[in-house]
């Protein structure tokens, strides 16, 4: 088993369990050198070729969007595929930084046709008190049809080479799937936002011995935000919003670490660049009466698309929480001390009560969140069940203790 990941610079299974005496973190493989990486791209197989994705072009960025449209990734039931829109791909592969390089796609010689896709962009991570400069690799997808040739292996040595011609030696990815060793898993939650939709599709069950209607009501949400002074994040929010999450992100184990670049790009920019397109980060801050950011929360759309879809509905629009931050979850002049649980619990469940009535007034159908950050203290409470899916978050070529990722286990609160 494994026998392509028991090739690469990843920890064995069971070398960082959560209960074992803490390791030594740091790199597996050290000491590489630019100079000694690979000039050319590994052989591919007969019929196909290397080729660098030009996202930049819009009949490009088109051919990846239909092939992720079409071959990316499902549920187990095979109910569900992710469906990127063109404006979430350029968010999420154009950060500040992002290299034409690491957009790697492969082609049928003949057709032109692209039938694999592998991307990195670079980022700055910082692991317990580490800060490495490493790359996330995203949207590997092999056409259906080219499944199980060990082709994935192939695009991923490949990445890998584009990365370490950078002088990039470490990576985050993130699946669905057991791989060779988890750094932390998380569990996916939803929220339904419009139930009737949601059990029309088949995403959401009737419960034994309910009706629809108790169940709409169950998820009814108002049509107005409680917070006063909760307001659309603009430009000039951005210092404020990066400092606030910078100081909030202290107590957290493995985070990315944001320039206000960064910050622009990740929470304003994308609506910005995209508008002519669709939105697809929607961020709030709150401001109080002496104009001060004491709290901020962001979501993003990612669409999935309904397999098959016999029903009237052909898309499923879901909200992604992502990042968010408030003063109440904060000891400034002790960062790693314990905070006010209370405090921070009610103040983050105002805050998640009103991103829901806000994703319910741009008509997304649900709410998704992981168990991973503070989740924990509001997901039941604003009423999230957990999902099927899991999600494991790996780490390449560094070697890393174990981090607690369910909702119960982490807080250190
Ligand atoms: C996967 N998701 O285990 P072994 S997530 C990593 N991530 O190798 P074949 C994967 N490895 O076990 P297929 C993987 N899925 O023998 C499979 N593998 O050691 C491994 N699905 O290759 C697998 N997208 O080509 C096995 O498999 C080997 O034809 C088998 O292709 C796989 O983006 C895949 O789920 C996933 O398109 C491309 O099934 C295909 O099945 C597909 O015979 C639907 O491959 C879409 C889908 C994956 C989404 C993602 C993150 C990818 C991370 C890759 C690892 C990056 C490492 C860091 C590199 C940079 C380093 C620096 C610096
Ligand atoms: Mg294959």
């Amino acid at each position: 088993a494994y026998k392509f990941w028991s090739t690469q610079p990843v920890p064995k299974f069971g070398e960082n369990t959560l209960d074992k005496e803490r390791i030594e973190e740091g790199p597996i493989k050290a000491d590489q050198t630019v100079d000694k990486v690979s000039r050319e791209p590994p052989p591919l197989v007969a019929g196909f070729e290397w080729c660098t994705v030009e996202l930049e072009k819009p009949e490009e960025l088109k051919e990846v969007q239909e092939l992720l449209y079409g071959h990316y990734v499902e549920d187990d039931e095979a109910m569900f595929r992710f469906n990127y829109s063109i404006s979430i791909l350029k968010w999420a592969m154009m950060p500040p930084g992002w290299k034409k390089d690491w957009h790697v796609g492969v082609r049928a010689t003949q057709s032109r046709k692209l039938v694999g896709f592998i991307s990195a962009i670079p980022l700055q991570l910082r692991i317990h008190d580490k800060v490495i400069n490493a790359s996330e690799v995203n949207f590997l997808c092999i056409h259906k049809k080219l499944r199980s040739k060990r082709l994935a292996p192939v695009l991923i040595k490949e990445v890998t080479r584009r990365c370490n011609l950078e002088g990039v030696w470490q990576a985050i990815y993130t699946g669905g799937i057991v791989l060779p060793t988890p750094v932390s898993t998380c569990r996916y939650y939803h929220r339904a936002v419009d139930w009737q939709k949601l059990w029309e599709v088949g995403f959401s069950p009737l419960p034994a011995g309910s009706k629809p209607q108790y169940q709409v009501r169950k998820y009814a949400l108002p049509d107005k935000t409680a917070i006063k002074g909760l307001r659309e994040m603009q430009e000039k929010d951005i210092d404020a919003v990066h400092s606030l999450l910078t100081r909030y992100l202290k107590r957290y184990e493995l985070v990315a670490d944001f320039t206000k670049e960064d910050i622009t790009h990740w929470l304003v920019h994308a609506k910005k660049v995209d508008q002519l397109d669709e939105q697809v980060v929607w961020s709030y801050v709150v401001e109080d009466e002496h104009k001060n950011i004491t709290d901020f929360i962001s979501f993003y759309c990612l669409d999935s698309s309904v397999i098959g879809s016999e029903t009237k509905h052909k898309n499923v629009r879901a909200a992604y929480l992502f990042y968010y931050a408030t003063e109440a979850g904060l000891n400034d002049t002790k960062p790693e001390e314990k905070v006010d649980r209370d405090g921070l619990k009610k103040r983050l469940n105002e805050l998640m009560a009103d991103a829901l009535v806000l994703s319910r007034k741009y008509k997304f159908d649900v709410f998704n969140a992981l168990s991973l950050m503070d989740n924990g203290l509001f997901l039941e409470e604003q009423k999230f069940g957990p999902g099927d899916g899991q999600l494991h978050y790996y780490l390449f070529n560094y070697r890393a203790n174990a981090i607690a990722g369910g909702v119960d286990k982490r807080n250190r609160l």
